[in-house]
């Protein structure tokens, strides 16, 4: 399942994630191989400006199925459901409707995430079958003000002169015949 061409890749990534990781809001791994199940932690690097997160809204890419958030200790969850135009199977059942939006909100300011601390926000959810680079838009809503993390490039995959890039996670085409 790890071939070499794959870990080369997860090397790439690495190196090129050293470079932005310090800062915006970036998936702990960036490389998936597609249709597979995926934990995606999303890493919150810093608040808006000085101020302190409060709550952070992942939205979920097209074709990420059945999407479901960890829950986290002192923040509350809340999940938007919307009607598919392609229903899909899953486990014996049709699936209409599914998870296109998830939100933790700190419940009280005890909780808030200091900008000078850092935290992961983790989902759980199938990914799309085609290989390919994915942009999921966060926003992250802090004491003052918000940081909407939905830039995407123009062409390519580099967030090189944005201010504030979507999260990528690239998918690498599954050599194996998916199981479930
Ligand atoms: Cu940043």
């Amino acid at each position: 399942m790890f071939s070499a061409r794959l870990f080369a890749k997860m090397l790439g990534g690495y190196v090129l994630c050293i470079g932005i990781s310090h800062a915006h809001i970036v998936l702990t791994d960036q490389l998936a191989l597609a249709g597979s199940y995926y934990k995606g932690s999303l890493r919150v690097g810093h608040g808006c400006g000085d101020e302190s997160t409060t709550a952070i809204v992942v939205k979920m890419p097209a074709g990420f199925e059945g999407a479901k958030p960890q829950p986290k200790f002192g923040w509350t969850l809340s999940i938007k459901k919307e009607l598919l135009s392609k229903p899909y199977k899953s486990h014996g059942k049709t699936i209409t409707d599914d998870v296109v939006e998830i939100r933790w909100e700190a419940n009280n300011k005890d909780f808030y995430l200091p900008n000078e601390q850092f935290d992961e926000f983790s989902f759980f959810a199938h990914l799309p079958a085609k290989s390919g680079p994915h942009w999921i838009s966060v926003r992250q809503e802090c004491t003052k003000g918000i940081n909407d993390w939905s830039e995407v490039p123009a062409s390519g995959t580099s967030t090189k002169g944005l201010k504030t890039p979507a999260a990528l996670l690239e998918l690498l085409p599954s050599q194996e015949h998916h199981q479930h």
